[in-house]
């Protein structure tokens, strides 16, 4: 540290979106600018701010490291993704930025496995809040009613037993992994605690494979309330499998995020308008009850000439955190043609907005941003397609090819607004291969991750 720079700024700085919404690609890219930054592909805070000192730092304790050279590497040396996140990780960084003349930067990122987010409508709930929350959800709605109707059915029948009731519940949620649906709780049946995910199979065999719950012993589903009642013994069981379930997967995971300064929540509008409307609210869902449970917002203790006087006087380890800045981010622009690109923000905002206008003290931004730019877009004639230039990950029948040369492609044209229903399919935006520079120490081109970190880094 120079001897102006006389205290550490901590930056801390969640993402947050369902699985597969890009969030660990934006963490690698946004990493590998920071780390080899270059002011004028990755412009930061102040015009012509340098960063200098970059150094890696070891991540809190019980959480992994987010392992940015393994994903760099896949995307750099095998043309390939980084593989899909298991368990949540923490990077640690700390740098110093010419447009802070007396402080410098420690940064926190947080990555966690998208799937785990579906639970966070466990926090602050017990057992029977959960169960009644979950019932209403699958009787008042009409794709939940018909993937969960053999539960259904199940909770009503006189003396259904735990097995029973466990194995519908298991059909239930395969079913509704196969409409596209992602409030999978508890999630492990998605993604265990080994880090496996569910395969793609028949309802029946998924059912049969996996588990809901920490594992095959402690599984458990939501219960009526005439299941509950006079404290059974199947209440018992089930409400103590939840609350340590709770504790041992949702607490560690989702509850880590309140203390963060930043929170990057990500909404993957081209997964959703490709998955359909029951992906769309879902989403929506899971966004809210995230909200309910990280309260973004200033905090009711400290007020922001508090939280001000607290980031210039106190020890940065003793500085109260809460999240203050929200950005909500459209990743993937690169899928879209650039016709549509200010629609993609447009309909992130219709969709979440109104979660974050509804809180005091926080400040809120949208974004679109490609953290590695792998299309071209072609020139659009008039009523003509949206044709992109890239790599294709799957070949017509879905399944994935090995990365050929580079082709054209068609993606779909974005709507004004989101439509009051659609179906899975009607949208399309191909996925493809990443397009990296083999460079070691250049980054990827990358679009308004710059304007984001800007944002998030404060
Ligand atoms: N074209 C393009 N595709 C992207 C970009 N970012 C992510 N993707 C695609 O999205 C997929 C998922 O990205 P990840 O970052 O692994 O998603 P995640 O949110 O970490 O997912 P989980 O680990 O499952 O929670 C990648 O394999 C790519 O196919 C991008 O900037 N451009
Ligand atoms: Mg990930």
């Amino acid at each position: 540290m120079s001897i102006f720079r006389v205290k550490t700024t901590e930056a801390r700085v969640g993402v947050v979106g369902l699985y597969s919404a890009g969030k660990t690609v934006l963490l690698t890219s946004l990493i590998n600018h920071l780390q080899d930054h270059d002011p004028d592909r990755f412009p930061l805070g102040k015009p012509g701010t340098h960063l200098r000192k970059f150094t890696v730092k070891e991540p809190d304790r019980g959480w992994a490291q987010f392992n940015y050279s393994g994903h760099r590497d896949a995307l750099v040396n095998y043309g390939r993704w980084p593989s899909k996140t298991t368990d949540r990780a923490q990077f640690v960084c700390q740098f110093e930025r010419s447009d802070w003349t007396f402080s410098d930067c420690l940064l926190k990122l947080y990555d966690l496995p998208g799937e785990r987010i579906a639970d966070a409508g466990m926090l602050g709930r017990d057992f029977a809040a959960w169960s009644e929350r979950m019932l209403n959800l699958f009787v008042n709605d009409s794709t939940y009613r018909t993937c969960t109707a053999p539960f259904l059915d199940a909770i009503k029948k006189p003396g259904v037993t735990e097995a029973e009731l466990l194995s519908t519940y298991r059909l239930a949620l395969a079913n509704l992994i196969l409409n596209f649906k992602p409030l999978i709780s508890p999630s492990t049946f998605l993604l265990d605690l080994k880090g496996q995910p569910a395969r793609p199979a028949a309802p029946e065999d998924l059912a049969a494979a996996r588990h809901c719950g920490i594992d095959a012993q402690s599984q458990f589903g939501p219960l009526p309330a005439d299941l509950r009642s006079g404290g059974t013994e199947l209440f018992e069981s089930f409400s103590s499998r939840y609350n340590q379930y709770v504790e041992q997967v949702v607490v560690p995971t989702i509850a880590a995020y309140r203390s963060c300064t930043s929170l990057i929540v990500l909404v993957d509008v081209t997964m959703l308008l490709a998955g359909g409307v029951g992906m769309y609210d879902d989403n929506r869902q899971i966004v809210r009850d995230l909200f309910d449970v990280l309260s973004p917002g200033e905090n009711k203790l400290f007020g922001p000439v508090a939280r001000g006087l607290s980031k210039v006087f106190l020890p940065h380890q003793w500085r109260p955190g809460w999240i203050t800045r929200l950005a909500f981010v459209a990743p993937k622009l690169d899928l879209v043609h650039p016709l549509d690109r200010d629609r993609m923000q447009l309909l992130t905002r219709r969709m979440v907005e109104r979660f974050a206008t509804d809180r005091d003290g926080l400040q809120h931004q949208f974004f679109n941003v490609s953290s590695v730019v792998s299309t071209k877009a072609l020139p659009t004639e008039p009523g003509g397609g949206r044709v992109l230039v890239g790599t294709p990950l799957r070949g017509a029948d879905g399944r994935k090819v090995p990365s050929t040369s580079e082709q054209r492609f068609t993606a779909s044209e974005l709507p004004d607004d989101w439509p009051l229903e659609w179906p899975s399919g009607r949208y399309a935006f191909p996925e493809v291969y990443p397009r990296m520079p083999t460079r070691k120490d250049y980054p990827p081109d990358q679009v308004n991750l710059d304007k984001l970190a800007t944002f998030v880094i404060e």
